[in-house]
Formats: structure tokens, sequence, C-alpha cells
């Protein structure tokens, strides 16, 4: 059928079974917005690109679908780099689409004129500028493929205004050829009976999971290998959620902010089978002294990942939907439940360590314990809620405290680590399982940068619940100055001047305010039973830490409990 280039991008989308795009409309894309116009197709208005980027995100990382975002060319375009580039550190399928101006006036600073493709060659998986209308169905069906299949990824198709207005007959391709592009699924099966043969010799395993087993959506596979194996397991901030925090063998989270047992265990385990993982400078700390007494397995679908950051002794490479339900068959075809009473000592040892009481801070003030809030929320949702956050303290509270049971439960920027991230996400999560309690929880410094996107919550009706951790300060860089830069706090105090509950009142979000420890719980539970949108202001005081600490450099047993620095 003979279209016009922007309606092609509709049936593209809809042939790509798209649900929904979020996006903000501009000069060269103003074809493709009638054409959406025309069509119907389901779309959210953000108040910001970055806002469109960040929601279609979070619509990825709750669903597993591939999210897809909307923007013009020029600023439109460079709005979004913090968003892909976040996608990209945490491997999340995107596509986004740009408009870009007319082919004559390509590379000459044209008026809103920006080379998205060359600003997000380094953020992306693979980026297309298009200039003619018959290579769109083509390259669209491409980057659908690419961004979701191996390591996902965010893929950006910038097409001039032209294309848009230029006519094409329409016919969607059945399929990709890609030279130079071959994703990986099975692998070599012998690898995994190496892995089943070092679990048997093994004393003291520990299985170690990240981001890569919410984006396959393998937790049940991994779930049935732990049962059977009795292998304790701890987890990155991206791991979160795929094995219950409440089993038994959940060491908890890894790392800087880790938990005692899931980093003793880490410094005394003799194997160690990372999975999904890419062994992240906040999980490692000093490479050369992570997990130095174990032999390390990887688990990873992108070869690249192999030896990159952590040498490992052994590989698995290819999807972890392949690989761990073989693990799981061959190490119980194995016997490895006999294996089981070998490791008691080792299991004696873990749960010894989980006893270790939760690390308390010597500033800490009379007030509200933000751990209380999240541990409030975590009984009141029992677990099944979806959780976003911005980044600091509160999200490392979040990541500790929160009871997490489900798989794709934890939405939060682990990788690029990137204020501003949460209310979007949110967006995009609840707009997708309108059913689903969504909670976020924010600092005061990080609601603050994508704040207008209240407005797309409270216009689409989404009914979030944001909890805004108010301590006044910009909490994880006061809590750096604090201990390592003599309590020279410099410039991070957001004084405390704005008004949160005025704020979401004035973007039609139904705002509430807690400041005493007794009223936590009751105005809580009226927030999440409330309809609609809701922001309660919880009022902190700013001298909390996050602890446990490992300093930077140091060893994940040399972690600071508690005290003053
Ligand atoms: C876009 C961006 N800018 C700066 C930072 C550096 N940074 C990390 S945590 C943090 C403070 C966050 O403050 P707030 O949102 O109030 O949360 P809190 O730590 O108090 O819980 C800053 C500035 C960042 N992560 N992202």
């Amino acid at each position: 059928m003979r279209m016009l280039g922007a309606e092609a991008v509709i049936e593209c989308l809809k042939a790509e079974e798209v649900e929904i795009v979020f996006g903000y409309p501009g000069g060269a894309v103003l074809t493709l917005y009638d054409a959406l116009f025309k069509t119907n197709f389901p779309h959210v208005l953000t108040r910001h690109e970055q806002g469109a980027v960040h929601a279609a995100d979070g619509y990825a990382r709750a669903t597993g679908k591939t999210g897809v975002c909307f923007a013009t060319s020029g600023p439109g375009g460079t709005n979004l780099v913090t968003g892909i580039a976040t996608a990209y550190m945490d491997s999340i399928p995107l596509v986004a689409i740009t408009g870009q101006v007319g082919v004559s006036l390509i590379g000459k600073d044209s008026f809103q004129e920006a080379d998205i493709c060359g600003i997000t060659t380094p953020i992306t998986k693979h980026n297309y500028l298009v200039k003619k209308v018959q290579d769109l169905p083509r390259v669209i069906k491409e980057a659908f493929y690419i961004a979701r299949t191996g390591r996902p990824g965010p893929v950006v198709i910038d097409i001039s205004k032209d294309v848009f207005n230029d006519t094409l007959d329409f016919e969607y391709p059945d399929s990709v050829e890609l030279r130079g592009y071959k994703p990986i699924f099975s692998g070599d099966a012998s690898k995994i009976d190496l892995v089943v043969t070092e679990l048997e010799k093994a004393k003291k395993p520990l299985l170690f999971i990240g981001g890569g087993v919410n984006i396959s959506g393998t937790s049940e596979e991994l779930r049935k290998f732990v049962e059977s194996t009795g292998i304790p397991v701890i987890t990155s901030l991206m791991g979160l959620g795929c094995i219950p925090c409440d089993s038994a063998q959940h060491l908890g989270m890894v790392g800087m902010h880790g938990t005692y047992a899931a980093n003793m265990a880490t410094m005394e385990c003799d194997l160690l089978l990372g999975v999904g993982v890419r062994f992240d400078d906040r999980v490692t700390s000093l490479v050369k002294n992570f997990a130095p007494k174990a032999k390390i397995v990887h688990f990873d679908i992108d070869p690249a990942e192999v030896n990159k950051n952590v040498r490992s002794d052994f590989r698995v490479i290819g999807d972890l939907r392949w690989s761990l339900p073989l693990l799981a068959e061959k190490a119980s075809m194995q016997g490895l439940q006999k294996w089981q009473q070998e490791t008691g000592e080792w299991n004696k040892l873990v749960q010894e360590w989980k006893k270790e009481k939760p690390p308390a801070s010597e500033l800490e003030a009379a007030g509200i314990k933000p751990q209380a809030v999240i541990e409030k929320v975590s009984e009141l949702t029992k677990g099944d809620a979806i959780i976003v956050t911005d980044v600091g303290q509160h999200q490392m509270w979040t990541a500790q405290s929160y009871t997490f049971k489900k798989q794709r439960s934890f939405l939060t920027s682990g990788g690029l680590g990137t204020m501003g991230y949460g209310l979007p996400a949110a967006i995009g999560a609840q707009i997708t399982l309108p059913e689903k309690t969504v909670v976020l929880f924010t600092g005061d410094g990080s609601i603050m940068m994508n704040c207008q996107e209240l407005a797309t919550m409270a216009d689409n009706g989404l009914p979030v619940k944001i909890i805004v951790m108010n301590n006044q300060v910009l909490g994880m860089v006061n809590q750096w100055q604090r201990m390592f830069y003599g309590k020279r706090y410099s410039h991070s105090s957001t004084k405390g001047c704005t008004d949160f509950v005025k704020l979401a009142e004035a973007m039609g979000v139904t705002g509430l305010c807690v400041t005493e420890p007794e009223k936590l719980d009751a105005i809580l539970e009226k927030a999440l039973k409330m309809e609609g949108p809701v922001l309660v202001e919880v009022l902190l005081p700013a001298t909390e830490d996050v602890l446990p600490m490992v300093p930077p450099g140091g060893r994940l047993d040399q972690m600071v409990l508690g005290g003053v620095f």
C-alpha cells in the first residue's frame, strides 16, 4: 500500500507489537505526530524528552518488552542522551526514534540540527540515519531485532524530516539479515559439565546473580538450581528480586553497600558462579582482592564481558534461558543433593554471618529512620509491588531494606546511576501494569531533576505512590563529605525551602507530609490505599549513613559497620 513515511513508521510499530510510545513533538517530527493522531496510536506526552526515554526504559524493565520513545531533532534528541546511556549501561531494550533536519540541510548547522548518530554512537548498541523513505521498514525491523536479541540495548533511528513526508509502497520484511551480527543463544553444553564437576569439588560454593537474570526472566530456572543444591546466593543491585530476599539461601546484596554476610561469603568462597553479572567496581572494589580464594565461573550472553573486569576460570557463553535449565538439570542428575551435606559447614557459617546485626550509625539522630519507611512499605505491599528508585542513599536503603520477591520488581539505574530516572520510569511501569502497586522512593535532590513529570503522571491518572525521603541534603554526597572530606559539606545542602506537598498539588498529585515517627505508619498506609497519584514527603535526619560501607579501594571484608568516621 502507498503511504507516507510517517505512516509507515506507525505500521512498523504495529508489526513489532509496540503497545505504547512515550515522546515529545517538534518541527522535524510533525508529520509523524500527525500520523499518530490519524491512527490514534497510543502515545504518552511527557514534559521533557528525558522523561520520555526513562519512561520507555521503565516500561521495558517492568515488562521485558522493548520500550519506544520519540523526540524531535536537535535539542529533542540531545535531551534523550542521558536516558539512552542509562539504558545502555543496564542492557535495556529500547528503540529511540528521532527526527532529523531535511536531507539537504544535514551538516549545515541548520536550525535544530544535532548529529544524534555521532553523539549516541558510544551509548547505543547500534544507530541509523535514514535519508531514504524506502529504507524505513528494513531499518525499523533491524533496530527492534538488535535492541531485543543477544545482550539487549538501545538503538537510535534518526529519520530525516523529508523521509516522513515522502511516500513508499509499504511492505514489512519478514526476517532480518545482518552480516556481522549473530546473537548467541545456545553455547557449548560441555562447558556446563565442567561447571558441575567444579561444583562437586567445591566446599564453599557461592552463586552471584545479576541483572542478566532479571533481563532474561530466568529467576524460576535459577530458583530450581538453588533449591536442589542449597547453594548460598548473593546478588548485585541489578539482580535483586530474582531470588526472594527472605529465602534462607539469600545472603543479600554484595559490594560497597552489601550485607556483612554477602561480603564475607565472597571473601571466603572457593567457587563463585557469576550469572548475568558484569563485575562492576561497586561490587568488586579492588579487583585483585575480589573473591581471592575462589575459582570464578562466568555465565554471560556477551563474550565481550568475559575477563573484562575480573578474570574467570570457566566461562559459559550463551543465553541464560539456555544455560540455566541445563545447569539445573545436570546438577540434579549428578546428585548434588549429596554434595549439600559436604557443604553443610559452609552453609552453617554463612547463616551465622547472616545473623550479624544490622549496622547502625553512631551519628543517628532522633527522628524517622529511613529503613523504617522502606520496611513499612515492604510489609504493606508484601513484596508484590514494583519498586522504583532514583539515585543516592534512598536507593541503597531501598536495596537493603525492601524484601523483593519477584524478578523485574526493582527498577533502578544501576550502571549509570542517573538521578531523575525514578519518576518517569515509574510512569512507564505503571502505564503498562495498571493493576500493580508502583512505589517510587526518591530523594529531595533526585525528584527535582525530572519533577515536571508529576504533571504527566497526573494527566494520565497513574496511581504511582511517590515517597520523597527528604533529608534536605544530597545525602550520598553529604555522606562521602562526612566520611572522606573532613565534613566540608561543599554544596550538598538543598536548604529545605522547597515545599514538596505544594509542588505535588500544583501538578495535580495529592501531597502528604510526615514529620513525626509516630505518624509514619498510618500515613504510609493511607497513601497506599488512596486512589490516584500520591506524593508523601518524609522528613528525615540529614546525618543517617548508608552502612555497611566498603571504603573505596578497600577489601570487602574491611567494610565499615557503624560508628563515627
Ligand atoms: C544526574 C546526576 N547528577 C549527579 C549525581 C551524583 N550524585 C549521586 S547521589 C547524589 C545525591 C542524591 O541526593 P538525593 O536525591 O537527595 O538522595 P539521597 O542521597 O539524599 O537519598 C548525587 C548528587 C548523579 N548520580 N546523577
